[in-house]
């Protein structure tokens, strides 16, 4: 693939990094924090690699002012993170932990210092014990409860915050965490799951109606997971079941959320948890979409499963990331405008990047040169497709540090910085290097 050679990076695009909240902050039993459902994951025997958990993670919520510092030194414009809701409402509603709270307002105030802007993810999959205890998201009172978590931190941090997002990878952990269980609160029931993304559909319209009316001058997005679904196999099996994990992936959220109906596949089954006015409910105005993607997925049918497809392998010899993951740049480019046409929205890519098992050489130095290709593929889709008319105004590399890669524990790592999980010490990749150089104006946008 090649760019126009005239092209160059819009003036104002955004250049930044995500994480999330139990993946990084640790301290999960300290100053009052509640627990979540991914505390609770992390001690059943079996569910994470090496009976890794998130309770130390990269002790970021210890280790902000360094993370900040790191950040400020790569030269980022953003920094996407999210918000603990059991940290701040350690039972999930009711009484509020002061101590959660002052926690973002030293981490927002250290980003707004150091010239970074937050970008704050309300929900990034840590939903608080107590509230799961009640049925969690197959509770449609949950939208409820969690348009009061986000009346309170809208509320705290909206005189700081302007970038707001409701949630992160809808289908992911619904999917994951309701029918498949590979991901918290490991329940595999068909009913459970529809009750799920019927109700986590209304707690981001509720969401966004809170964030509304408290932030003055809020851009309200919503982050989605969206990759291209391929059958593993040329057969009509396979296909039926990459039409139906295409629905649950890349349709069940934002198609109700901006279109204001559910994917045809899956409507019917839905139907039954739909009360009047609902899809008004969930249909609400947004400023932009987020979209993370890494790079497709394949299905395969299983008559065993909650549904009938299984997750399939990719056969052909596409090349891979570190940790197996297929690397296909052209579909990230087709994506971001396809997404440009279907949503009319303003595009941020959220999430990018490629997991290895990176580990420092015999001078300390960690040499990813699989990311940086990874990444130079990437960036260089999304210019093909910003040239080509796709309305893209920011992308956010996954992820600032290794982390606890939720079943994965700390085997697989994102980082552009590699983070000593025993002594907790960071040291930059050689793909942070490549990344600061681009933004300072290296790869064609800013005066260095
Ligand atoms: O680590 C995750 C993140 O929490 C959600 N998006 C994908 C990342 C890599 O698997």
């Amino acid at each position: 693939m090649s760019a126009a050679p005239s092209f160059s990076w819009p003036s104002d695009f955004v250049w930044g990094v995500s994480t999330s909240s139990y993946q990084i902050e640790g301290a999960a039993q300290e100053d009052g924090r509640g627990p979540s459902i991914w505390d609770a994951r992390c001690r059943t025997r079996g569910k994470i690699a090496d009976g890794h958990t998130g309770d130390v993670a990269c002790d970021h919520y210890h280790r902000y002012p360094e993370d900040i510092a790191l950040m400020k030194g790569l030269g980022l414009d953003a920094y996407r993170f999210s918000v603990a809701w059991p940290r701040v409402l350690p039972r999930g509603r009711g009484a509020v932990n002061e101590a959660g709270l002052a926690f973002y307002d030293r981490l927002i105030d250290g980003l707004l210092e150091a010239g970074i802007e937050p970008w704050l993810c309300l929900y990034h999959w840590d939903l608080p014990q107590a509230l799961d205890d009640l049925g969690g998201w197959t509770n449609r009172d949950c939208a409820g409860w969690f348009a009061d978590y986000a009346a309170l931190v809208a509320r705290r941090y909206g005189d700081r915050v302007k970038r707001w997002a409701t949630f992160n990878e809808f289908s992911v952990f619904t999917l994951f965490g309701y029918a498949i269980d590979w991901g918290a609160p490991g329940v595999t029931d068909r009913a459970a799951h529809l009750r799920a993304i019927h109700h986590v559909n209304l707690a981001h319209g509720a969401g966004v109606d809170v964030l509304r009316a408290t932030v003055k001058d809020a851009s309200i997005g919503a982050v989605h997971n969206r990759q291209r679904v391929l059958p593993e196999k040329d057969t009509d099996e396979d296909r039926a079941a990459a039409a139906l994990l295409d629905a649950h992936w890349n349709g069940a959220f934002p198609d109700p959320q901006l279109l204001g109906f559910y994917p045809a596949l899956i409507a019917g089954e839905i139907e039954p948890y739909v009360a009047a006015g609902d899809m008004a409910r969930i249909c609400r105005p947004i400023d932009w979409f987020g979209l993370n993607h890494y790079g497709p997925i394949f299905a395969k049918p299983d008559p065993n499963g909650v549904w009938n497809f299984a997750w399939g392998a990719d056969l052909s010899e596409a090349p891979r990331s570190d940790i197996g993951w297929p690397i296909y740049p052209e579909h990230f480019r087709d994506e971001l405008l396809d997404l440009t046409r279907r949503f009319r929205l303003p595009v941020y890519v959220t999430e990018n990047g490629a997991g290895g098992r990176d580990k420092p050489d015999a001078d300390g130095r960690i040499d990813d040169r699989h990311r940086i290709r990874y990444l130079e593929a990437y960036t260089g889709a999304m210019r093909e497709a910003v040239a080509a008319g796709a309305d893209v105004r920011g992308y956010f590399v996954w992820s600032l540090l290794d982390n606890f890669e939720w079943g994965n524990g700390y085997n697989d790592r994102f980082g552009l910085v590699h983070v000593d999980f025993d002594t907790q010490r960071r040291t930059p990749k050689a793909s942070a290097q490549w990344y600061a150089d681009m933004i300072k104006g290296a790869l064609g946008r800013r005066a260095p």
